[in-house]
Parts: C-alpha cells; sequence; structure tokens
C-alpha cells in the first residue's frame, strides 16, 4: 500500500526535489528565536548596518545582543549555527571581517576608541587585541590567530562596531591558521551590513510577585528561602523593586541545589545582587525559577525576637504537605513543632520522612507517629522526634530539616509552627509561594 503510494506520487516528488535542492534552507528548521536564562533572543534576517540594527530592536522592544558569559555565547553561536543557511540567504561576506558572515553585537569603540562599551553601557574591554584586555574581569571572546588579533581597528576608517563571525576568518584559511573562528568576536566597520539579534528583557509579566520585604537597611532581618525539591540544580530569577515600582536590579539569578531548602538574608542577598542604593525600607520582588518548587520569606525582628512567615505572595504554593525548614534541636530559641492532621475517617499513625533541608548526606530517618483518631490532631516538638529517631545533628551544620509523609501515608496534612520563645508567641510557617 504504501509502495504504491510512493509510486504514484513519484513524478510530484521529483518537482519538489528540483525545487527544493537550491533552497538556502535545505537540513536546517528555521528557528528564529531562543531562550537562555530567563531571556530571550531574535533572529532578524535583514542586511542592514550597526545603528540601523540598533534602532530597529529598541523599536522592537529590546536591543542588541549583549554577551556576559561564555555559556550565553556558546548558546548564542550554537543556536546561529542551526540558523547559518537562512543567515546566508539573507547576507553575504563582509568585505572588513574578511569575508565572514557576520551577526551584529550590541558592542561599540565609538564613543572613544580602543574603549569597548556595551549598549546597556557597561564598558567591557580596553585596548586593541594585541595588548588589550578586559575591565573588572569581563567575560569577551575577540578572535585572535596566527594572522593577527582582533579588536584591530582596521583600515584607514577604522572598526568600531562589534559582531561575531559565525565562520573563521578570513575566508579561505583552514581552522585555526586565520585570525578568528566562529562564535569569536571582530571589530568591524559600522557602515557593514548584516544581520543582528535582538536581545528582549526578561518577561516579568508571568513572575510571582512577593511583597513587602524588609531591605537590609531597615534594621529588621528577611531572609528568603530557595526551595528546589527537584533532582536537578536550578536557577532563580529575581527582579527587585522598591515600594515605587522602581527597579533597583532588572534580574538576579540565584543557583539552588537539588532536593535543597537554603535562604538568604537581604544582607547578602544586597550583595549579592548588587542591589542600586534606595532609601527603601521595604522592596517588592518579581521572581521565576526554572524548576518548580517553593520561595518563603521570613522575618527575624531582633528588637523583639520574633521569627514571623511572611510568605506574602501572587501565586500561593498548593501541596501543603512539605515543609523545609523545620527547626533542629541546634536551633533553641525558636523551637519548631509540626502538626498533623488526620483528615480520613479512621484512626492512624502516619510515617514522615525526615531529611537534612541542606546536607543530604546526612540520614536522618523516617519517624512514626502515634495513632490519631479520625479528624484528630497532634502537634509534635522536634527534640522530642529526634530522640525517637536516634538522631542528633552534627557539630557543623544541621539547623533544618525537609519533612513529607512518606508514600504509605495518605489521608494527612502536615503544619509547621514555630515557638518564639523570647518574644511569647508562636507563628506559623507553612505557608510559602510557588517558585514559578
Ligand atoms: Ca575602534
Ligand atoms: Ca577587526
Amino acid at each position: 500500500m504504501i509502495k504504491a503510494s510512493l509510486t504514484s506520487l513519484r513524478p510530484i516528488s521529483l518537482v519538489f526535489l528540483i525545487f527544493l535542492l537550491p533552497s538556502p534552507s535545505m537540513g536546517q528548521t528555521r528557528n528564529l528565536e531562543t531562550e537562555y536564562n530567563f531571556k530571550r533572543y531574535e533572529l532578524v534576517l535583514s542586511n542592514v548596518s550597526w545603528e540601523q540594527a540598533r534602532s530597529a530592536a529598541q523599536a522592537a522592544g529590546g536591543d542588541l545582543l549583549v554577551i556576559s558569559s561564555e555559556g550565553e555565547n556558546t548558546h548564542i553561536a550554537d543556536w546561529l549555527q542551526t540558523q547559518l543557511s537562512f543567515i546566508r540567504g539573507a547576507t553575504s561576506g563582509v568585505s572588513d571581517g574578511g569575508g565572514a558572515i557576520y551577526v551584529w553585537l550590541g558592542a561599540s569603540d565609538a564613543g572613544q576608541e580602543g574603549t569597548w562599551t556595551w549598549v546597556n553601557d557597561v564598558q567591557f574591554y580596553s585596548g586593541d587585541g594585541q595588548t588589550g584586555s578586559p575591565i573588572s574581569g569581563r567575560y569577551n571572546n575577540w578572535g585572535s590567530g596566527p594572522l593577527g588579533s582582533e579588536p584591530d581597528n582596521f583600515g584607514s576608517g577604522g572598526q568600531d562596531y562589534a559582531a561575531m563571525g559565525l565562520e573563521a576568518w578570513p575566508t579561505g584559511r583552514a581552522a585555526g591558521q586565520g585570525i578568528g573562528e566562529s562564535g569569536e568576536w571582530n571589530d568591524i566597520s559600522g557602515n557593514s551590513t548584516t544581520v543582528y539579534v535582538i536581545e528582549y528583557p526578561r518577561d516579568t509579566a508571568n513572575d510571582v510577585v512577593m511583597a513587602p520585604i524588609f531591605a537590609a537597611s531597615s534594621g529588621i532581618q528577611s531572609y528568603l528561602r530557595f526551595i528546589n525539591p527537584t533532582d536537578t540544580p536550578g536557577e532563580v530569577a529575581i527582579q527587585f523593586s522598591d515600594a515605587s515600582g522602581n527597579i533597583l536590579r532588572e534580574i538576579c539569578r540565584v543557583g539552588v541545589k537539588p532536593n535543597y531548602a537554603g535562604q538568604l538574608g537581604m544582607d547578602s542577598l544586597t550583595e549579592a545582587c548588587q542591589l542600586a542604593e534606595s532609601d527603601a525600607a521595604t522592596l517588592s520582588i518579581s521572581y521565576t525559577s526554572d524548576f518548580i518548587g517553593y520561595m518563603q520569606h521570613v522575618v527575624w525582628n531582633p528588637t523583639g525576637g520574633s521569627l514571623t512567615n511572611f510568605s506574602v505572595c501572587s501565586k500561593a504554593a498548593e501541596s501543603r504537605n512539605y515543609l523545609t525548614n523545620v527547626h533542629s534541636s541546634k536551633i533553641t530559641t525558636y523551637p519548631s513543632r509540626i502538626s498533623i492532621t488526620n483528615t480520613s475517617d479512621v484512626a492512624k499513625s502516619f510515617k514522615l520522612d525526615f531529611t537534612d533541608s541542606q546536607d543530604q548526606s546526612l540520614s536522618v530517618g523516617t519517624w512514626e507517629s502515634p495513632v490519631l483518631a479520625a479528624k484528630a490532631h497532634g502537634l509534635y516538638k522536634i527534640p522530642d522526634i529526634e530522640t525517637d529517631l536516634g538522631y542528633s545533628p552534627p557539630e557543623s551544620g544541621g539547623f533544618h530539616y525537609t519533612v513529607q509523609f512518606d508514600a504509605s501515608s495518605t489521608g494527612g496534612i502536615l503544619g509547621h509552627f514555630v515557638d518564639n520563645l523570647d518574644a511569647g508567641v508562636i507563628t506559623e510557617f507553612t505557608a510559602r509561594c510557588a517558585s514559578q
């Protein structure tokens, strides 16, 4: 049946084959967009000057491509290789770039010869290829080989605009025998024409928004907890704004290990995320993660000695049966209690898996609760559970547990409460926010 169909279609297939052969798209799938580290990139197949490319990129709501890490460069270069046949269809080689195919980068030294600045005003390289050096250790990937080093400001008119080569230059040289290789950068004339990539700011439309968070300068200590219950390393991307909505940091990435629930104080986050100066006492954050997990905001008020859960956010997490950062007996002033409520119609006991929230190498154990009548509940102190388990937290670390029902325990819900002994209050710590 299939054979018959193929035979009958053969004349049509040949027509298509003849039509397809000269097409530049043979073998590649058109894919003009990619994402990397929460940002979106769009390849525009127009053969234009640097200024024309910049204007069009800004008009589209983004800007020309800024590359700040080897990972980003590799991702973009690999993606553009998959689009090379389409790019060749849109532009020819750049004559003052050794005849190779390029894509514009959002970098220039037109303002001051030898001072290379990205379109986001970050200066990243000083000097020319022979004697130049990165500014503040910033990433660069200028081409360099037996025939020369970029940026070389070549020619009488000079070269003040950066582009990424998509093949080695000068063309016709064997790999490693010219100046630059595919994925490396060259300075070329802004009047040269080639295609460009628009880099869009992170789309925060679907972010989780959490506020208020106390700024490090407020005297009240906010801690953000990053909870990754998956088996793969993840990242959270955070935008910080002050109370008036002024953006203090566009994007700060925080790595989170697998099966991990860690916390960072706002003092550490302010430094790690290089937050812009602000008089704001409280902040908002807008965030997303590349894993399905949780965020929690807890506040320690040193004046009153209270530790409270401030997880007010636009997307609450749904599962209640997963507790993290439950205090071990090492946190003596703020002992944790966990509650179990038997929501089923039969009396039963529940088994809870205890793991260390930060150190997976520690083997804590599975604890079995007393039998709870139908609809009954119990409150259990962590030191008592540690005794039942025969477990003692180690000298170093061992402050927090992650607690879940084991697979056989159904029909119950878990809660987490902290006794603030100095303040004489009990606070609820179960609530948390979704991580995306
Ligand atoms: Ca120059
Ligand atoms: Ca050059």
